[in-house]
C-alpha cells in the first residue's frame, strides 16, 4: 500500500475511479467488490469441479440407421429435398468424408457426394431417444444442463458412483447408450464447461477425452483460438490478423489490451486463454427466445436482397424448433437486423403468426429502421415456458 492511504483504500474503485474501472473488471470481480463492501464474503468456489460433456454422434443419422440397417455404411444425410432449397440436418461419418455438413444446403452435398442418400427427418424418434438417454444420465446427478436433444453438461464433482470417478461415469454412460439405445455417444471429461466440450471433440466418434486438472494448462496452450467458445470465423480471422493463433499467443496479451480490443468478449479469452472458465451446470436454463442468424460475406444491398434470403432462414429455424425441448412453446415471431455500421435493430409482433409473411412484413419494418446495407438477419421467435411453476420456482433460484 502506497503511504498515506488510508487502510482499506485499496479494496475497491469508488466515485470516478469506479465509473473508469468498472467496465473492464470481469463481472465476478465485480461482485466479489460489491459481497466485500456489504460485509459478506464470497464462498470460496470449489477447488475442482468434474464436468462430463456427452454429445451423440451424427445423432439424427445415427437413429436413422439403427431404425433402418440398409442406411448403414454408406453415405447419408437426414434433410430436406434438394429440389426445395432444402439443408442438411446431419449425415453420418461416410458421408462427411466427402465434405457433405449440417446447415448446407442438400442440393450442395448432392454435388459433393451424388450417391448421398438423405432422408425426412422424424423427430418423434430423436425426442423419445434424447428422452432415454436423460433417464439413464439421471443416474449418476442431478446436475445436468442438456443443451440439445444429443448434447448435455454434467456435474459429477459430488457423484458416489465409481469412487467419484468421472472418467468411469462417462465410460459407463457410453456404454449404457450404445447398449439401451445402440448409438453412439462421445465424452468428455475436465474440471469445467468449456474444456469438457471441447474434450468431446476431440476423439469423436464414439470417443472418450479426459482432461486432468494438471493437464489443463498444456492442453489449452496449444489449442487453437479458433476452438474456444464464441470464436466464430470472423473473430478468428481478426486473432489472426493480430497475430494470434493458439492460446500461447493469446497469453501474450494483457487482460486490459485483450479487452480494449474485443470489449467485454476479450476478458472471456483472457480467461478462457488459461483453462478458466466458472460457468456453473446450470439444472434449469430458462430460454427467452431461439433464433437463427447469419452474416453475409457482401452486405446485402436492398430489402429485396433480404427477402430473398428469408427462406433459408426460415428453414433452419424450423429445423431448430423442432429440436427444441417440449417444455417450451414458440410464441411471436423476432426479427434482428445488423446494418453494414455494425448497427443493429430487433422488432417482434405480438399475435403474428410465424409464417412468412409476417417475417416478411418484419423484415420490411425493421429494414426501414436503417434503411443501409444488411450485413446479417436473424430470424427467431420467443419461447413461452411451459413447465407448470416455473415462475414462482425461479424466485428461489
Ligand atoms: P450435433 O451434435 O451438432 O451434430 P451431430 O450429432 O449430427 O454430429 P456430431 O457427431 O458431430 O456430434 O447436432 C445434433 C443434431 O442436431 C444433429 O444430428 C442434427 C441436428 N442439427 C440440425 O438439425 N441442424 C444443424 O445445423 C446442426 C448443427 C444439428
Ligand atoms: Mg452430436
Amino acid at each position: 500500500m502506497r503511504p498515506g492511504r488510508a487502510p482499506g483504500s485499496h479494496q475497491a474503485p469508488s466515485g470516478a475511479a469506479a465509473r473508469v474501472l468498472r467496465p473492464l473488471l470481469a463481472p465476478g470481480v465485480t461482485l466479489a467488490v460489491r459481497l466485500y463492501r456489504s460485509g459478506v464474503r464470497p464462498l470460496p468456489s470449489r477447488a475442482v469441479r468434474k464436468i462430463i460433456h456427452i454429445d451423440c454422434d451424427c445423432f439424427f443419422a445415427a437413429i436413422e440407421m439403427r431404425d433402418d440397417p440398409r442406411l448403414a455404411g454408406r453415405p447419408m444425410a437426414v434433410g430436406g429435398a434438394p429440389d426445395r432449397r432444402g439443408v442438411i440436418a446431419t449425415c453420418n461419418y461416410e458421408a462427411r468424408a466427402f465434405g457433405v455438413h449440417s446447415a448446407m444446403a442438400s442440393r450442395q452435398a448432392l454435388a459433393l457426394c451424388p450417391q448421398l442418400l438423405i432422408v425426412r427427418p422424424r423427430f418423434e424418434a430423436y425426442k423419445a431417444a434424447s428422452r432415454q438417454i436423460h433417464a439413464i444420465l439421471q443416474d449418476y446427478t442431478e446436475l445436468i444442463e442438456p443443451l440439445s436433444l444429443d448434447e448435455a453438461y454434467l456435474d459429477v464433482s459430488d457423484s458416489a458412483h465409481f469412487s467419484g470417478s468421472a472418467t468411469r461415469i462417462a465410460q459407463d454412460i457410453r456404454r449404457r447408450v450404445r447398449e439401451q439405445l445402440d448409438i453412439t455417444v462421445s465424452a468428455g471429461v475436465a474440471p469445467n464447461k468449456f474444456l469438457a466440450k471441447i474434450a468431446s471433440d476431440w476423439h469423436k466418434p464414439d470417443g472418450l477425452c479426459v482432461i486432468t486438472p494438471p493437464e489443463v494448462d498444456a492442453f489449452v496452450a496449444a489449442l487453437p483460438v479458433a476452438r474456444l467458445h464464441g470464436v466464430g470465423k470472423v473473430t478468428a480471422e481478426r486473432l489472426a490478423r493480430l497475430g494470434i493463433q493458439r492460446c500461447s499467443d493469446l497469453r501474450e496479451w494483457q487482460r486490459l489490451a485483450l479487452v480494449r480490443e474485443f470489449g467485454s468478449f476479450g476478458e472471456r479469452l483472457w480467461q478462457l486463454a488459461r483453462g478458466i472458465d466458472e460457468r456453473p451446470v446450470r439444472v434449469e436454463r430458462r430460454r427467452q427466445t431461439l433464433s437463427v442468424e447469419h452474416t453475409f460475406d457482401r452486405d446485402l444491398p436492398d430489402l429485396a436482397a433480404c427477402v430473398a434470403e428469408l427462406p433459408a432462414l426460415l428453414e433452419q429455424l424450423e429445423h431448430r424448433l423442432a429440436r427444441l425441448d417440449s417444455a417450451y412453446r414458440a410464441d411471436k415471431p423476432l426479427v434482428k437486423l445488423k446494418f453494414h455500421d455494425f448497427t443493429q435493430t430487433t422488432l417482434e409482433q405480438a399475435g403474428a403468426g410465424r409464417d412468412g409473411g409476417s417475417y416478411q412484413r418484419l423484415l420490411a419494418a425493421a429494414f426501414a429502421r436503417g434503411g443501409r446495407p444488411v450485413r446479417l438477419i436473424g430470424v427467431g421467435v420467443r419461447l413461452v415456458d411451459l413447465r407448470e411453476g416455473g415462475e414462482q420456482l425461479a424466485l428461489f433460484e
